[in-house]
């Protein structure tokens, strides 16, 4: 795909022709527009583009001249492409084939006109969660629609996100033409141990937030490089494993183990959940052993895969597909090692190395029918929406984490010069109260509801519980010997394991959480730096509703007025997650923070201009991760003597996280 090499070009071209944004706006939320009936007829351009506009006469509107779009148009002129109403699944190659297809041709539209045009005409042709897909892939990368907020993907798509329960209720509710607000219970029982962190594993900001960082990051992506792609991947699953354990922790359970692939999958996994079309996600029982999957893999060239990635780790290097060899053991090699396991088209060697996560991913997902006996629909594990419900997805990624890890264990330990910024001595971190708490949250489930034009909407929602925390402060007293500009870095890690035992450093800091962190100045003497939560870099807000989108956009359309929403980015953790869920006496953790020199930025501005203000777990849009030093710097390497961590630009302290 070459439209990368075009968009620099066009970008001085096309800005000037950007239709308002409340227009673009407007149309995104009417092409997602119940996306399984066709394009309403009073939204009149977009069914005139699907019934009239013919793309092969706009190719003069394409950077490649139409070869995407002539690609497209033969697959669908030689009826091959998906049919509509059915599942599709990312990883199912085909159907990726395809949805990327569209992507292609929307990426190479010139105009947002032309994007309109073609995405409206190919939303009444193609298989309608590739068309999902393609869209949201394509406003997230397409330089025209850099101002454009994707819906929550929870209310565009709810049957991925809620239960078959609450769409039954939801169908009779429409049938009956009685509106209904239905309580979305977590998925299993009290017998069930791994049913008490579901509240983590199905909330629906965790969801959206995963599948928004593999649409920033995607695996198929060849276009522009996105920096530090690799490492990336290795450091949000990183995180988001660190994250699981410590809500384990205060629900009284271990941390969970790693998948092996000669042993049963202990946990099993209900899912409870619907297709649109397809059926039920199917269920696998406990301690299910690993069977090869027909056309995807063998469990045993999983393992071989899996020990030609732990030799190269071993060695020190990786093998490319010329033969020659990369270095790893250094900052950079968890980058090139990242590449390799997930695998991404960054790849140097894919015939080699395989692609042990993706793969396991679907395998993983097709344990309930591995030769396809059944015609059973792809598990929650092949959907990048539904993956963390189920146990076996933090399984799956703790196995990666363990990988990284065994990477990460053979680099050379921070030294103290590594560490020492001489110019700075913390003198004191006031932390205001840390706690958390469930509170109810309600979304929007109309749009996965069928309708015709002449039957009246009814409003049909769901409420979950959801954990949040109240807003936190900390205030950070530094002494600077001169004017500066610092790196700040925040992390919590919990202090006990499970069994109420105090950690050494090394035990625990694999399972340190990233709070925040940023760029700030000092001056000589003594300075005081305040941070809210709410700023934190590592966390988006809630998201604008898809209800409130459509009112907002056909609000601004009406009255030549401007959006009110600035938030774009859908990649965060949800800021309400924050904090891991505590305990009522109080659950400690460690409060590390680390102040280095400014240097440390990759752009010059961070002190003034945050770039998006999301970049702990999905850098900035379009340009470098702004921190130099390796993600989850410091604790990413063994420390084995804790005297090095006492330099004065670092500080420590207990804290307690109260759940209310
Ligand atoms: Cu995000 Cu496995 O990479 O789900």
């Amino acid at each position: 795909m070459q439209w990368v090499v075009v968009v620099a070009a066009l970008l001085v071209a096309t800005v000037a022709a950007l239709p308002d944004v409340a227009h673009q706006q407007q149309t995104i939320n009417r092409l997602l527009y119940k996306i399984t009936s066709p394009i309403k007829s009073t939204f009149t351009d977009l069914k005139e583009a699907a019934q009239s506009w013919n793309p092969k006469e706009h190719t003069d509107q394409c950077s490649d001249g139409g070869v995407a779009l002539n690609r497209l148009l033969q697959e669908l002129e030689d009826h091959r492409l998906l049919e509509q109403h059915h599942w599709f699944s990312l990883f199912n190659d085909r159907q990726r084939e395809e949805a990327l297809l569209l992507v292609d041709v929307l990426l190479h539209c010139t105009s947002f006109e032309g994007f309109k045009n073609n995405a409206a005409y190919f939303r009444e042709r193609m298989n309608e969660g590739e068309f999902v897909y393609a869209l949201y892939a394509a406003v997230t990368h397409s330089h025209l629609t850099q101002h454009v907020v994707l819906p929550p993907l929870y209310e565009i798509t709810p049957h991925l996100f809620t239960n078959s329960e609450v769409i039954n209720k939801a169908y009779a509710a429409k049938m009956t033409q009685t509106p209904g607000n239905f309580k979305l219970e977590f998925t299993g029982s009290p017998k069930n141990p791994e049913q008490r962190v579901a509240y983590f594993g199905e909330d629906v900001g965790i969801n959206s937030h995963h599948v928004h960082w593999h649409l920033d990051f995607p695996f198929w992506w060849t276009g522009d490089k996105i920096d530090r792609k690799g490492e990336l991947f290795f450091w949000a699953h990183h995180q988001l494993t660190a994250r699981y354990d410590a809500e384990r922790l205060s629900n009284h359970l271990s941390p969970v183990d790693e998948l092996y692939w000669d042993r049963p999958i202990k946990d099993g996994f209900a899912p409870h959940t619907v297709y649109k079309y397809g059926g039920e996600f199917p269920t696998r029982p406990d301690n299910k052993e690993f069977d090869d999957v027909e056309g995807v893999a063998r469990i045993r060239d999983l393992k071989v895969l899996e020990s030609r990635i732990r030799d190269a780790i071993a060695l020190g290097y990786i093998i490319n597909a010329d033969g020659s060899h990369t270095d790893i053991n250094n900052d950079h090699g968890i980058d090139v090692l990242g590449d390799i396991i997930e695998s991404s088209a960054y790849s140097t060697n894919v015939a080699y190395y395989g692609a042990l996560h993706n793969q396991a991913h679907r395998v993983l997902g097709a344990q309930a029918d591995p030769k396809h006996k059944f015609n059973l629909p792809p598990g929650v594990m092949e959907h990048f929406e539904t993956a963390t419900r189920d146990p076996a997805f933090f399984r799956l990624h703790k196995y990666m984490d363990g990988i990284f890890k065994e990477h990460k264990d053979k680099l050379p330990p921070y030294t103290e010069a590594d560490l020492l910024y001489s110019n700075v001595r913390i003198t004191d971190v006031e932390v205001s109260e840390l706690s958390t708490y469930f509170e109810d949250f309600e979304f929007d489930l109309s749009n996965g509801l069928d309708t015709t034009e002449n039957i009246n909407e009814v409003s049909v929602k769901n409420h979950v519980s959801r954990l949040n925390h109240k807003p936190f402060y900390f205030n950070i007293h530094a002494h600077a010997d001169h004017d500066d500009k610092i790196t700040v870095r925040i992390y919590i890690t919990p202090k006990h394991d499970e069994n109420n035992v105090v950690l050494h450093i090394d035990q625990n800091r694999w399972g340190t959480i990233l709070l925040d962190t940023f760029w700030t100045e000092v001056h000589a003497g003594d300075n005081e730096i305040k941070r809210k939560s709410s700023e934190s870099s590592v966390a988006i807000p809630d998201r604008v509703s898809f209800p409130q989108l459509i009112h907002d956009a056909d609000e601004a359309v009406a009255n030549g007025a401007e959006l009110p929403h600035k938030d774009t980015r859908a990649c965060g953790h949800p800021q309400r997650l924050l904090l891991p869920k505590g305990t009522h006496q109080g659950l400690e953790f460690w409060f590390d923070v680390f102040i280095t020199s400014g240097d440390d930025g990759v752009h010059d501005d961070l002190d003034v201009n945050d770039h998006g203000s999301t970049h702990g777990y999905c850098g900035i849009h379009g340009e470098k991760y702004p921190d130099k030093r390796p993600m989850g710097f410091p604790f990413d390497r063994r420390i084995p003597v804790l005297k090095t961590f006492l330099v004065p630009n670092h500080h420590g302290q207990t804290v307690k996280i109260i759940h209310h």
